[in-house]
């Protein structure tokens, strides 16, 4: 029969899920509530770290304005939401008592999803690590997968029957790099090469350890973690800026990845991973995962300079569209991510776990935001990702960085990369152009 609709086709799947991600610091803001601990990035904002001199004190206080954003999620016909939960909230010292009114607080969050009809994903750890633990070594100490693992355990225990989906760890290659390694994140440490790979290396042990201690605690959960691949390519030709490239791919991509995928370190790391790994480390580390998250924002463009990490340095990356960070805007490398992934690691489930842009948003005198750039950006991206599925990429779901604008690290508030605007004197939602945007392309399951 012919059809009757004239409607274009849609070319996402119908059970292909759409929505936002969030991370606990970034948006919650009352970090002083019920019984919270102070965390590594309560420290370091309290040490002038911070750029434009905010805090994450009230950031956007979803921790009391939660079901209004989630009314905003539901609006716009999200299907999933990945959010992240506070350690120390729930172990206010990182390890030992539980804070009872910490997992009162996602109890009651978890529910308000599930009531808008929204599939929760909780990630376990996004950066804010409770400060007792950093004074006990943090990252640096291999003791702390242990507390990882206790952590993940009594999270599961509480609000495992109801979130189906749990992650580990969110970009441990930042919290590594930027966090031990280049200082512009908390903790705040320069560790050198060895200090960023044993950071790395802990986190994956933790991690592992953690898989195990949920899969313990309660079987039928999918479990996965989320990694920043970002494709790192040479400035040049120059056989020294390749080799750059390829040891800053090892260090930023592949021991995340290849840790849990495949239990193995690269070779290329070699010289700095000796004394680190010992026997049957990468036993623990590697684990059958049901669910990758990627965060994608850019490639990396790099070439051979001494004396920075890994001797290698930021080249030209020959781009004229840029975001508000600096950041390149190249949505062919979140393509070309998708199908080497394919090709190199058997075409796993994936989804897209964060991707998005911050730029310089204006509000116009009748309280709109015309986010044209982030529109653009935005369809570019979703749009790689429908080339990726048509090319037979097992991808999942689509997850815009972020619902709102929120507390940028080490940026700041100054940062926006909500598709819904945060006024922070009033702490009123303003949908922008992008979150219409958005909520069209779901609707359609096409980009619009
Ligand atoms: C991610 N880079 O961080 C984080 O998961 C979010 O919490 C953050 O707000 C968002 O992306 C935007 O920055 C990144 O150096 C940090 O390429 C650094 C990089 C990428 C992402």
């Amino acid at each position: 029969a012919p059809s009757v609709s004239a409607a274009p086709a849609r070319t996402f799947p119908e059970d292909f899920f759409w929505g936002a991600s969030s991370a606990a610091y970034q948006i919650e803001g009352a970090t002083e509530a019920d019984g919270r601990g102070p965390s590594v990035w309560d420290s370091f904002t309290a040490r002038g770290r911070i750029k434009d001199g905010s805090s994450a004190r009230v950031a956007c206080d979803h921790y009391h304005r939660y079901p209004e954003d989630i009314a905003l999620m539901k609006q716009a016909g999200f299907s999933a939401y990945r959010f992240s939960l506070a350690w120390p909230r729930i172990i206010p010292a990182g390890r030992g008592a539980v804070n009872p009114a910490g997992l009162d607080f996602y109890d009651r969050l978890v529910d308000a999803i599930l009531a808008a009809g929204i599939r929760p994903m909780a990630c376990l750890f996004h950066w804010d690590l409770p400060q007792p633990l950093e004074d006990a070594g943090g990252w640096r100490n291999r003791a702390i997968a242990d507390a990882f693992a206790e952590y993940a355990r009594v999270a599961v225990r509480r609000l495992g029957d109801r979130v189906g989906d749990w992650f580990t760890l969110n970009e441990p290659n930042v919290v590594a790099i930027n966090g031990h390694g280049t200082d512009d994140h908390a903790p705040g440490l320069r560790l050198g090469e060895k200090g960023v790979l044993t950071v790395l290396h802990h986190q994956n042990l933790a991690q592992g350890d953690a898989f195990r201690a949920m899969r313990a605690e309660r079987s039928g959960l999918r479990l996965g973690t989320v990694c920043n691949l970002q494709p790192a390519r040479a400035e040049s030709d120059r056989p020294d800026d390749q080799a750059a490239a390829i040891r800053w791919d090892a260090v930023w991509n592949r021991v995340p990845l290849d840790g849990v995928m495949r239990g193995a370190v690269p070779d290329v790391l070699a010289p700095w991973f000796e004394g680190i790994v010992q026997p049957g480390d990468l036993d623990r580390i590697r684990f059958p995962i049901d669910l990758l998250g990627i965060n994608y924002y850019s490639r990396m463009t790099m070439k051979h300079e001494p004396g920075r990490l890994f001797d290698a340095g930021w080249g030209d990356a020959h781009c004229q569209r840029w975001t508000g960070m600096g950041w390149p805007v190249q949505p062919d490398g979140l393509y070309d991510l998708l199908l080497e992934f394919k090709q190199l690691y058997g075409n796993p489930a994936v989804f897209i776990a964060e991707n998005g842009a911050a730029y310089d948003d204006v509000v116009t005198p009748d309280g709109k935001v015309h986010d044209a750039e982030r529109v653009a950006f935005l369809r570019d991206h979703v749009a790689a990702v429908g080339r990726a599925l048509a090319e037979g990429c097992n991808v999942k779901g689509y997850l815009v960085w972020s619902l709102l604008d929120n507390f940028e690290w080490a940026e700041g508030l100054s940062k926006r990369f909500g598709i819904v605007r945060v006024d922070y004197d009033t702490l009123q939602r303003i949908p922008k152009d992008s979150y219409h945007w958005f909520a069209e392309t779901i609707r359609a399951g096409r980009v619009v």
